[in-house]
């Protein structure tokens, strides 16, 4: 397994030094300045890349191997008019990656928003902090302050009724809180940040684009650029959309294996792939999270490994626990991914996705869920599992 590190650029307040001590061996990396949809030019992608790489004489070598995300702009997923200019500067992107050995290609084909949450800080017992995803809240904001038109018809009168209380106990600054928290963007988001009136123009572009119409887009999008992959030696490793259900009236298609299944199916392409968000996938108790990584693994490139816990009552409501202790069950995951490895006789780049903030990351800048130590707590957690289960595989 490859132990690999999201780095988000110069601006990241983890260095590239600190994550060298990890002892993570590749960087997950994009481009986040070029605005979405235009072409990666090969040598920002050579500039970037020798910042990452540039002690590796002196120092344990850290490596550019895997991006994170190649954003996909709006306008392919809805193959608006023009789209097609989208997909070939997609394609010259990918292409100048591969001439610069970063082969390993993540992205999500979510409509509008990138991952949500709802609490950037919510408090566990051992006084670290989490991110966190509560559905009133969600409903709350969708209802009351986007007043999204048709939102009541998502919601269950009791659903409708617990927003709303929320709603009315919340104070200004908790909702202007919420607001940004939603719609203004997380750390390594491939959609824009919006103001509520954009959002609400963004949103209405989805307007009669079902389920069926997103996965046709889809397809269609990877129709083109599967080819160019394949030539280029690149895996395409789509990551699904966080949390994996439909969220303010928009079609959602990467949520669970039925979705993978079409996906497989319809582009049986070897360069075709996903990455296991573990995290994200078992914010669902129908995905069966250790059962997917042994049917995928052919299919796998890439492992997001994170913990979820979901409230008792409210299934769609969840916290980020710690990675190995959650509702899933994190060693067997590692297990069948190791398994595959020996299979297939290959290698897959594995990241601790998220991390808790806490000790002294709490008092200073981090970008929410990147924070260092927790990220470096998840990752020497996995790899002593690893360790373990090779060692107890080895004769
Ligand atoms: C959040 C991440 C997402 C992810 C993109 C993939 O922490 O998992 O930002 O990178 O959705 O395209």
């Amino acid at each position: 397994m490859r132990e690999s590190w999201r780095w988000f650029g110069p601006n990241d307040p983890v260095s590239l030094a600190e994550v060298r001590q990890t002892g993570a061996t590749d960087i997950v990396s994009a481009l986040h300045d070029i605005p979405i949809g235009d072409v990666w030019p090969r040598t920002a992608i050579q500039v970037h890349k020798s910042l990452i790489e540039k002690d590796n004489a002196a120092m344990a070598p850290l490596n550019w191997t895997v991006v994170e995300s190649i954003p996909v702009h709006e306008d392919i997923k809805l193959a608006a008019p023009g789209h097609e200019t989208y997909i070939d500067a997609w394609i010259e992107t990918l292409k100048n990656l591969a001439a610069e050995g970063v082969k390993t290609v993540c992205y999500n084909f979510m409509p509008v928003i990138d991952w949500t949450r709802t609490d950037l800080r919510y408090q566990l017992p051992s006084g670290a902090f989490s991110l966190r995803f509560d559905q009133d809240k969600f409903a709350a904001f969708d209802l009351f302050v986007l007043k999204r038109a048709g939102a009541e018809n998502d919601y269950s009168g009791d659903e409708y009724e617990r927003a709303r209380h929320l709603f009315a106990a919340m104070a200004s600054e908790e909702i202007s809180d919420l607001t940004r928290t939603i719609i203004a963007g997380l750390p390594g988001k491939m959609t824009d940040a919006y103001s509520l009136e954009d959002f609400r123009k963004a949103l209405a572009r989805y307007h009669g684009v079902d389920h069926d119409v997103l996965r046709k887009n889809l397809f269609g999008f990877l129709a083109k650029i599967l080819p160019h992959a394949e030539m280029a030696g690149v895996k395409l490793a789509i990551h699904p959309d966080d949390p994996p259900w439909d969220m303010f009236g928009l079609p959602r298609v990467i949520c669970t294996p039925d979705d993978l299944d079409k996906l497989f199916a319809a582009l049986p392409s070897p360069a075709n792939g996903m990455t296991l968000c573990v995290g994200t996938y078992g914010s669902r108790p129908d995905n069966d999270l250790p059962q997917m990584a042994l049917d995928y693994s052919e299919r796998i490139h890439f492992a997001h490994l994170r913990g979820v816990t979901r409230d008792p009552q409210e299934q769609r409501s969840f916290y980020e626990a710690s990675h190995l202790d959650s509702d899933i069950d994190m060693i067997r995951v590692v297990r069948h991914l190791l398994g595959n490895e020996q299979a297939l006789q290959r290698e897959i780049f594995i990241r601790p996705d998220h991390g808790h903030l806490m000790m002294g990351d709490v008092s200073r800048t981090s970008n929410p869920g990147y924070s260092a130590i927790g990220r470096m707590k998840g990752l020497a957690e996995i790899r002593g599992v690893i360790r373990a289960i090779e060692a107890t595989n080895s004769p």
